[in-house]
């Protein structure tokens, strides 16, 4: 089973790592959705026009979002630089906007999927905040069946401050509750890696004339090279392959500003994750364009 959590826009990277999974054939059984790049319900908007899966709108606002909490993270988004990307993070938007009462169904329809009888893998692309709800919800003993696959975090690069990722930054408690998960399996994707790995006119060009309604879509909205963020570790999930190097480390998340969400050592008995460390970006573009090419339904 794969149960794919996304703050998913109409062509962020979220969505390029949802019609790939769905272009290979690989649909996921649920689909959820996260406050960060927009809003839960936004998201789940899209995920309901553009794929044939269920999808349950989730939390929208971090974990234990007390004021304290709030003022905090407000005051480190308008620390950042200007210009620094923080879409739904923003002091003026949705986020601050919203109240610690609008979580949705998603964690507990992630919590019910986990504590059933079949194996599943979280796919999770954006702020851990409903994986972590879930993990509080699910039967005692029942995550030690399923893996966590987590897009996220970073151990010695930033997009939001120096050393903070987008995702754990939303939320840094939630990496640590859904880190500190007795999972099968934890793998985490970090920016050091997601990072390493673009697409360019080679692969819009390749993409346009696959003769998909997505590979169209990109073609006609695209700007400039871009990094693949999200679809690495789409790609990973379907092709561990492509790993090159990982490592086997205890992490947490710092919950203090500035640097929240910033990855560092933690002592037992945080459980060890595999953290990937290198891919081979040229083989991950590769499968990603060639799902489209060889897809036989309209993706
Ligand atoms: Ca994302």
């Amino acid at each position: 089973m794969l149960i794919v959590d996304t703050d998913l826009e109409e062509l962020n990277d979220d969505a390029f790592a949802l019609h790939f999974l769905l272009a290979s054939g690989r649909v996921p059984d649920l689909v959820t959705t996260i406050f960060g790049n927009t809003t839960p319900q936004r998201s789940a908007a899209l995920g309901r026009q553009n794929f044939p899966v269920p999808v349950s709108p989730g939390a929208a606002v971090p974990l234990d979002w007390t004021h304290d909490r709030a003022s905090a993270l407000r005051a480190a988004v308008e620390a950042l630089p200007r210009g620094a990307y923080v879409a739904g993070l923003a002091a003026d938007g949705p986020l601050f906007a919203a109240s610690r009462h609008d979580m949705g169904p998603a964690s507990a329809d992630i919590a019910g999927r986990l504590s059933g009888d079949r194996a599943a893998t979280v796919l999770a692309l954006g702020p851990l905040t409903n994986v972590a709800e879930a993990c509080r919800g699910t039967a005692p003993g029942s995550l030690a069946r399923h893996d966590l696959l987590f897009c996220g975090g970073s151990l010695e690069t930033g997009n939001m401050t120096a050393f903070s990722e987008f995702n754990a930054f939303a939320d840094a408690e939630a990496v640590n509750v859904a880190l500190a998960g007795n999972w099968r399996s934890v793998t985490v994707v970090p920016l050091d890696v997601t990072a390493t790995v673009d697409f360019g006119e080679p692969e819009i060009e390749r993409l346009a004339a696959s003769g998909s309604a997505f590979g169209k879509a990109v073609a006609a909205a695209y700007t400039g090279r871009s990094l693949m963020w999200d679809v690495v570790a789409a790609v990973l999930y379907l092709r561990p392959d492509v790993i090159r190097q990982s490592r086997t480390l205890r992490l947490k998340a710092l919950t203090e500003p500035p640097h929240f969400g910033r990855l560092v050592p933690a002592e037992p008995p945080v459980p060890e994750v595999t953290v990937i460390t290198d891919v081979d970006a040229g083989a991950v573009r590769e499968i990603f364009v060639r799902a489209f090419e060889e897809a036989t339904d309209e993706h």
